[in-house]
């Protein structure tokens, strides 16, 4: 739960800062980048030198509407007195080491976060950070601009998948309702987020669908990518992540699997619904993730060995 004390006390230590870093984690998903965009707009504001640092090259580039997106940044600076991670279940989510002895806000919402930081504003009850951070804003009485209040109103929605998953509640809601008031556009935003494919999807999408077959009863629904095929279509890997969802969709499948060969090996996406935990498959092959969304990687480029791989354990694991 929120504490109203740690909000206040670490926005102090905000104000008396130098400089801050906001980490944001690996492969960063809308909620992480929101929440760092949301709270460099309130520094900006305030005067507070700081930078969204993320690891990766390519940043989502549907993003982009966010305001002061294009400042995010791969260059660690030298000097920073403060680090404040969002959205990072564990201090090893942004991939990169922090100089030791420097004070860490952690602002997270994921039940695995163990309250790494020496002010943990965290609420496992909340369907996305953008709604910890929006807490943040309201304990401090912060001014919710309309740049802000695009930032977490996107976090919100994304990584609530639209309002339709289990944590979203009247609060959620009752947020949505507030930022709607401080000047997001839902509409705008999601056109932004949801209406901007690259036509080199569409080429890709239905390959990758062809590849589907049903195991298990049809529990279980594989589908694949190859190299060859984003090289005949001009496609990036990150345009067909949500194939593997489309699978899920299908209403016998309970277990939905992406495998996506690359030039050495092969990259599993599990998805899962009806409470079935596919990190624990994940797990044995040595990958990780949530309950309901877990990743690993096969050490084969042979599709067909790689499916007998996880089928396997799948089948042993009941
Ligand atoms: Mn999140």
């Amino acid at each position: 739960m929120i504490n109203t004390n740690i909000c206040k006390e670490a926005l102090e230590r905000i104000k008396s800062s130098h400089y801050v870093l906001i980490l944001t984690h690996v492969n960063p998903d809308a909620d992480t980048l929101s929440c760092g965009l949301a709270l460099s707009n309130l520094l900006s504001e305030i005067k507070i030198k700081h930078k969204v640092f993320n690891k990766m090259k390519n940043l989502p580039a549907n993003l982009n509407y966010l305001e002061r997106f294009e400042k995010i940044t791969d260059n660690l600076p030298d000097f920073y007195d403060l680090v404040i991670y969002v959205d990072c279940g564990d201090k090893k989510r942004p991939s990169v080491n922090i100089k030791d002895g420097i004070t860490v806000i952690n602002i997270d919402h994921h039940a695995s976060n163990d309250n790494f930081g020496d002010f943990n504003i965290t609420d496992d009850t909340k369907s996305s950070t953008a709604e910890v951070v929006y807490e943040f804003f309201e304990e401090n009485n912060l001014n919710i601009t309309p740049a802000v209040a695009t930032c977490l109103y996107t976090g919100i929605y994304s990584d609530s998948l639209g309002f339709s998953t289990p944590r979203v509640d009247e609060n959620t809601f009752k947020m949505a309702h507030h930022l709607i008031v401080c000047g997001a556009n839902p509409s705008l935003i999601a056109d932004k987020l949801l209406r901007r494919e690259s036509l080199a999807k569409f080429r890709l999408l239905p390959m990758v669908l062809n590849s589907l077959e049903l195991h298990h009863e049809g529990k279980v629904g594989t589908i694949y990518v190859l190299p060859k095929w984003l090289e005949e279509t001009g496609a990036n890997l990150i345009d067909i992540e949500d194939a593997v969802d489309m699978i899920l969709s299908i209403s016998v499948v309970d277990i939905a699997i992406l495998l996506r060969v690359t030039k050495d090996k092969t990259r599993a996406s599990l998805r899962s619904k009806n409470n079935i935990d596919v990190s624990k498959i994940a797990l044995k092959l040595n990958g990780g993730g949530h309950k309901m969304a877990a990743g690993c990687i096969l050490e084969t480029t042979n599709v067909d060995e790689a499916k007998k791989q996880i089928l396997n354990l799948i089948k042993s694991e009941g």
